[in-house]
């Protein structure tokens, strides 16, 4: 999946609970165009969905969005940490507790990368209806790099709450 001008097509799961989740999420897209060598070729609606794996806290707004890149999947991780922080998340030691914004690399091409900083596929995403239902509306059906399909994920998921809220509109301008 690597193109002939050696980019990558990757894609990344966004979500926010606290403060301002449609604006963050919306800055998280538009820093992520604003650094270099990546572009956004396509952003899923916005979701309103239920807190999983830890249930005392805020619904989220999730997304996702397909990105073109140049960088290897660990600068890329290290942008998206970056753009986490410039957005104010002020990481915790609470694994799944609510936060202002999260970038979680989903998919790098059709690469498994299993290194001291990275998991890709990302390892729940197949199991979270706030990462399949925002895929499959980019998507349709899609093979996971384990032969998994993203239709048959989204059967074994279908129980948790995950509501349609609007486009997500960003703009690359500062
Ligand atoms: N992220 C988590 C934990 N739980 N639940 C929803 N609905 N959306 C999320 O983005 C989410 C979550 C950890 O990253
Ligand atoms: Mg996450
Ligand atoms: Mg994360």
């Amino acid at each position: 999946m690597t193109n002939d001008n050696g980019s990558v097509t990757a894609w990344i799961g966004l979500g926010a609970n606290l403060g301002e989740p449609q604006k963050a999420i919306q800055s998280a897209l538009r820093l992520l165009v604003n650094k270099s060598g990546t572009s956004i070729t396509a952003v899923s609606s916005f979701y309103r969905t239920a807190p999983v794996g830890f249930d005392d806290q805020p619904d989220f707004l999730n997304g996702v969005a397909r990105i073109q890149t140049e960088l290897d999947s660990d600068v890329l991780l290290e942008r998206l940490l970056e753009i986490e922080a410039e957005i104010g998340r002020i990481r915790t030691s609470e694994r799944f507790g609510p936060r202002v914004i999260d970038l979680d690399l989903l998919l790098f091409g059709d690469q498994i990368i299993d290194s001291d900083v990275l998991l890709v596929p990302h390892p729940r995403m197949q199991l979270r209806r706030f990462v399949l239902e925002p895929l499959a509306e980019i998507e349709g059906e899609m093979v996971f790099p384990d032969g998994m399909t993203l239709s048959a994920c989204l059967r074994d998921c279908e129980n948790q709450e995950v509501t349609r809220e609007g486009a997500i509109e960003f703009s690359e301008a500062n």
